[in-house]
């Protein structure tokens, strides 16, 4: 099954209305059964061609289930690949607006910057390291378009995988200075730890999940361009924040980044 033109519009321009008018709502895969992975990847390029036509600029790719603790909560076991843009990055320090947004959660990510083109099929670990100038201290914030974020892995794929903001560190480490592996992260949400994690959770280590980023993205013509940011995934289960909040996460050698949550104008 596969949706046709006209219904791919459609979905796509409902999750952007709930995304501009901050609701969630239903499953698409329950108002179009027809949309399986093929579908839901032409969703998500139509609903980012939308936000660039209306000027946003795409800086980044980012992956999402790729360790246990995110597809054990969300109960989906395959990773996806979704889109950053510009319009969704917080400066460091910063406050994150909630009223912005429907449901924030955060989780903490070890992100690569690229100083090379990385595309697929074939690409290794090894070879996926190679490419990257610089690995930063990472924190997203997901806010899903469905109601309790309560998702299949179409649905997920074609809301561009929750992306709502995101925070990267601007001091990048030299990939070949660090062992990604043991690589920790602890996420305290105000002043309590909530939950930690080390790169090893993510695909086996955060090189993997680039190189499977470069390899699924090439299923589809795409590839991680020079320059760009890619966030490996959340290593930890995210956490729920509402205004008044304070996050931090602390990196063994990446590290840190604080995150308030303030209300903004609604
Ligand atoms: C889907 C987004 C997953 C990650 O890092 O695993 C994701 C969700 O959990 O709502 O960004
Ligand atoms: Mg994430």
């Amino acid at each position: 099954m596969t949706l046709d033109a006209e219904a791919i519009d459609q979905v796509a321009q409902e999750l952007l209305d709930r995304e501009t008018e901050r609701r969630d709502g239903g499953r698409v895969t329950e108002s179009f059964p027809g949309l399986d992975i093929d579908s839901a990847y032409r969703v998500q390029h139509e609903l980012l061609a939308r936000k660039v036509a209306a000027g946003e600029t795409v800086i980044g790719v980012k992956l999402g289930l790729t360790s246990r603790a995110k597809q054990i909560r969300m109960g989906i076991d395959s990773p996806l690949t979704a889109v950053l843009t510009d319009a969704m990055v917080i400066p460091n320090g910063e406050p994150l607006l909630a009223s912005e947004l429907i449901h924030p959660r955060v989780e903490p990510e070890i992100a690569f910057v690229m100083r090379e083109r990385l595309e697929g099929p074939g690409v290794t670990a090894a070879t996926a390291l190679a490419a990257v100038a610089s690995v930063h201290a990472g924190l997203e914030v997901i806010d899903s378009r469905f109601a309790d974020f309560s998702f299949a892995l179409p649905d997920v794929v074609a809301d561009n995988a929750s992306s709502a903001r995101f925070v990267v560190s601007p001091y990048g480490v030299d990939p070949s200075t660090l062992d990604l592996w043991l690589e920790a992260a602890v996420l305290a949400l105000n002043g309590e730890v909530v939950d930690s994690a080390t790169g090893a959770a993510v695909q086996g280590h955060p090189a993997e999940a680039l190189a499977l980023a470069a390899n699924d993205l090439a299923s589809r013509g795409g590839a991680i361009e020079a320059g760009s940011i890619v966030l490996t995934g959340g290593m930890t289960d995210a956490v729920a924040v509402a205004p008044g909040d304070e996050i931090l996460v602390r990196f063994t050698h990446l590290g840190s980044i604080t995150l308030p949550i303030g209300e903004g104008a609604s």
